[in-house]
């Protein structure tokens, strides 16, 4: 099983029940094992119109899933939640992004490990560090 880090984000609907779901959605996927959650902040937006505060955390989960596939199954997690293709860094239900995956560097059109931006955003690094 490999180490990896989520970042998880929610500015639409009831933001806590939607970190919520997705995260009973995560631990009910075969192959992978929740171990930790972080503390979840209100956050200003960055990037984007203008939109609503973000309530942002980190995740850690086990897994033996690819990142190809893990990828598949958070995409699949933001669609039952409901999230349409919209604008780029606009406002969404859900929000689960691939921070670090093991020591596992990726650089795909599909994927990018670690997150490109993560390291520019404090909404990522605060929840992140209580985890770590
Ligand atoms: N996600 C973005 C763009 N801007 N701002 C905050 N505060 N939190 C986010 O999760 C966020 C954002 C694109 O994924
Ligand atoms: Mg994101
Ligand atoms: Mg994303």
């Amino acid at each position: 099983m490999v180490s990896v880090y989520l970042g998880v984000g929610s500015n639409l609907g009831n933001r806590r029940e939607n970190i919520k779901k997705a995260v009973a959605l995560l631990a009910g996927i075969p192959g992978i094992k929740l171990s930790k959650i972080s503390s979840l902040y209100d956050t200003l937006p960055v990037g984007g119109p203008k939109q609503r505060n973000f309530l942002n955390g980190a995740i850690k989960i086990k897994t033996n899933l690819s990142p190809l596939r893990l990828l598949g199954y958070l995409k699949g997690i933001e669609k039952n939640l409901g999230r349409k293709k919209t604008v780029k860094n606009g406002p969404r239900q859900i929000d689960l992004d691939i921070l670090f995956y093991g020591n596992t560097l990726i650089n795909t059109k599909e994927l990018r490990i670690p997150h490109p931006y993560m390291f520019k955003r404090d909404f990522v690094l605060k929840p992140l560090k209580e985890i770590i």
